[in-house]
């Protein structure tokens, strides 16, 4: 059975991938925790490239990377691959959205999820982007989830991400739909390896 290392520092993207890979046959591993990959890609998918092809080189391993975030319209589509780096917390990053977005009438926006699966010698096996288009409250919503999940609304399902249970966000998120394009491809291969 092939090892895969989860190629990442988020506890809350920790949780849900490891949802998603339970159903698979391989051994799930951690991220080294003084490995730290710069994110100097301009794109999401870019980024998930370079976690995941390090995270492999350095472990020897199979790795899985994430490299996600919010987009909103409004602001030009910030913070998109720098929502991680855009205020010192979830709470920091949740009001600066909100205090840049002000009144302004359109709160579309957009979730986005790039998922890279690097082999041992760091090249990309597979790759693919899920996307969740939503909306941005004036406040937050729910307990749920992680980071800017509270004031992200999915108008198909009348909630926020944080007001979803986990099986829901699963269904429906960035993270989800891209797993879903995933699975039967990571399926095929954790046979053939
Ligand atoms: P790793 O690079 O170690 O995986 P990170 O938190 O730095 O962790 P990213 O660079 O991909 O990850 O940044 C993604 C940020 O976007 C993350 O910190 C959250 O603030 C936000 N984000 C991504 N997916 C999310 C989700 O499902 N719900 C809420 N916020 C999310």
């Amino acid at each position: 059975m092939a090892t895969v290392v989860v190629a990442t520092g988020n506890p809350g993207k920790l949780t849900e991938l490891k949802d998603y890979l339970q159903t698979l046959d391989w051994t799930l591993a951690l991220k080294p925790q003084d490995l730290e990959v710069e994110e100097t890609g301009k794109t999401f998918i870019e980024n998930a490239r370079m976690k995941a092809s390090e995270v492999a080189i350095a472990t020897q391993n199979w790795a899985i990377a994430d490299d996600s975030g919010l987009s909103v319209m409004a602001l030009g589509g910030a913070p998109g691959v720098y929502s991680a780096r855009y205020g010192h917390s979830d709470a920091d990053r949740i009001n600066r959205v909100l205090r840049e977005l002000g009144d302004e009438p359109d709160r579309r926006a957009e979730f986005v999820c790039a998922i890279a699966l690097a082999r041992p010698d760091g090249t990309i096996a597979l790759e693919t982007e899920g996307r969740c288009p939503g909306a941005i409250l004036t406040a937050g919503q729910g307990v749920g989830g992680f980071g800017y999940d509270p004031i992200f609304y999915v108008r198909s399902q009348g909630k926020t991400f944080a007001e979803m249970t986990p099986t829901e966000k699963e269904k429906y998120s960035h993270r989800g739909i891209a797993f879903e394009q995933l699975l039967p491809a990571l399926k095929q291969l954790e046979m053939d390896i």
